[in-house]
């Protein structure tokens, strides 16, 4: 019986003595002993209560054992849900409830503050970790587990994307989707067991946990497994590693750094970017200072990667490349849904093994975002150039990234305009040296002049602090157009200058 993505990333690692994880502390993880603990996991699962399709939600601290608890989801046929460990415990209860959790897997230290969620929403707690509950339930397992039969249309993992009502939405991924991705770019990318990967992004969102882990999974090659992105311990490994992959503010924070030079990046053979838009001026100063044209690449939650720049070929700075094989993608009218001729700008539309199957629990929400013929609308605005790559020129959808992570503004604008002192307000998104754009609340007061210290120690309980303002601007009112919708983009270019002299 089958489990495609079980049999295709995990499975090969059992009795491989290679070496599959190297930690900063100097351990290495053969795939067998890596193979080993997912199995145990995998028991522990049915140990705990995880049955077929049952969601496992886990927000902890980047490190191996996550990793295996993904491998042991897939493995026990349930259903993964990696969460931003910045999201408080207030964010923590709309996902485990919306999704109807049967398992939640914490830090150790985190568990005592969660004892109020766990009564309210019934959900099992337990924890990952050096002395955690559930490696205790792990320790008394097998390490041998036969993988629970999956079809490629079944549920493998569901991760939260934020949406434009300030309701998260639970993105269903596939067997199919992740499996046809991760194929498409270990061939594009040219990943083979001789590739060591360079892994400092989190591994709760797709970036870090699809697109480099299973990359480095299909290929059978390894990575260095770093819990943080810290340049120090970048340069200290990057002498062992062949590929990086990262954020903008990665290469924007190493560019700043003294160490990257030609000599520094010596081993390396592919650095990719993507999550969001790398600076024209930051892909040549990378050229320029490490012979290197780093690979832009462009994907969404509910759609995995969509297009690349080429491995061999020009990675044109300021484009995303083409779509990747088996990725139908096209510009269309965002009001009629009509394909534009090339060279115009439109919303861009994808089809294709590597799209979601819809959000959890939202038949109407899913409708909504899906063309008849079964393209979905990326809420990005884009077209096609005369050589055939994608350049990305903005978004249909108010959205701000900030160092990678997705801001949407209605969901900080909900929590600004319950404050008594707030009357009104407008969350912007405006150009930041390290972040590429800032999360900015212009307010308007109900009265007298709010007392921001208030609002910032009012708001760290209940948004995650990556979506928390970096500024406050003070307005008497807020400019409307005469419809009465408040006009961001004049508040956008009014402000942009606001972050100009700030350190990265
Ligand atoms: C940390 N802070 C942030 C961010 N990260 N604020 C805004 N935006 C952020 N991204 C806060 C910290 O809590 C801290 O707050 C202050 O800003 C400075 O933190 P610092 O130590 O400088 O930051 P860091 O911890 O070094 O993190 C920066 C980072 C990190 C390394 C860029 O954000 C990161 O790893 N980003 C990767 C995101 C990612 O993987 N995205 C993929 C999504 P204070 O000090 O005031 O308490 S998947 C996706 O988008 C699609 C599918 C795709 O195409 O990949
Ligand atoms: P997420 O919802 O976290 O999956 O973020 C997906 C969004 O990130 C996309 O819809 C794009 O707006 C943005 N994004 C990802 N990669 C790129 C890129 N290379 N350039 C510009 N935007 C990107």
């Amino acid at each position: 019986m089958e489990n495609p993505v079980y049999d295709a990333l995990f499975a090969p690692l059992s009795g491989s003595d290679l070496p599959f994880l190297y930690l900063p502390d100097g351990a290495t993880l053969s795939g067998d002993a890596f193979h080993r603990s997912v199995a145990r996991y995998a028991n522990a699962l049915g140990a705990a209560g995880v049955d077929t399709g049952a969601r496992v939600v886990v927000q902890a601290a980047k490190s191996p054992r996550i990793l295996a608890l993904y491998g042991a989801a897939v493995m026990a046929g349930a259903v993964f849900l990696p969460l931003n460990t910045a999201y408080t415990a207030q964010e923590l209860e709309y996902f485990v409830t919306d999704c109807g959790a049967t398992l939640l897997l914490v830090d150790p230290s985190r568990a005592g503050a969660l004892a109020p969620l766990t009564e309210k929403t019934g959900v099992r707690l337990e924890t990952l970790g050096e002395g955690g509950s559930f490696d205790a339930i792990a320790a008394g397992c097998s390490d041998r587990f036969a993988a629970v039969p999956r079809s490629a249309d079944d549920l493998t993992a569901l991760l939260y994307t934020s949406g434009t009502t300030g309701r998260s939405k639970g993105a269903m991924l596939t067997q199919r989707n992740l499996l046809s991705n991760a194929q498409a770019l270990v061939e594009l990318w040219h990943f083979t067991s001789r590739d060591v990967l360079l892994h400092a992004l989190p591994i709760f969102h797709t970036h870090g946990l699809f697109v480099a882990s299973n990359v480095v999974l299909l290929a059978r090659a390894s990575m260095i497994f770093l819990p943080i992105f810290d340049p120090d311990q970048i340069f200290t490994f990057m002498p062992q590693a062949t590929t990086m992959m990262g954020v903008p503010t990665f290469y924007t924070r190493l560019l700043d750094d003294p160490r990257l030079s030609r000599e520094s990046v010596g081993h390396m053979r592919l650095f990719v970017s993507g999550s969001a838009p790398l600076l024209s001026e930051t892909h040549l100063a990378w050229s320029a200072r490490t012979g290197h044209a780093i690979l832009e690449r462009y994907g969404m939650t509910e759609t995995n990667m969509l297009t690349s720049n080429p491995y061999d070929g020009a990675r044109r700075a300021g484009t995303v490349g083409k779509p990747l094989p088996g990725v139908e993608l096209r510009i269309a009218d965002p009001d009629t849904g009509a394909e534009l001729p090339q060279g115009e700008t439109g919303m861009i539309e994808v089809r294709g093994p590597n799209v979601f199957k819809g959000y959890w629990n939202m038949p109407e929400k899913t409708a909504a975002e899906f063309r008849a013929d079964g393209f979905f609308m990326t809420g990005d605005l884009g077209l096609i150039d005369d050589q055939g790559y994608v350049n990305i020129v903005g978004r249909a959808r108010d959205l701000i990234i900030s160092g990678g992570y997705n801001v949407y503004p209605k969901e900080v604008e909900l929590v600004l305009d319950d404050m008594p002192d707030v009357l009104e307000s407008a969350v912007i998104g405006l150009p930041h040296p390290d972040f590429g754009e800032a999360v900015v609340a212009v307010l308007v007061a109900n009265g007298a002049s709010p007392d921001i210290a208030r609002i910032e120690e009012a708001l760290r309980d209940r948004l995650a602090r990556y979506k928390q303002p970096k500024a406050y601007i003070l307005l008497r009112e807020l400019p409307r157009n005469t419809m009465g919708k408040v006009q961001k983009a004049a508040l956008r270019q009014r402000y942009e200058d606001r972050f100009r002299h700030t350190d990265r």
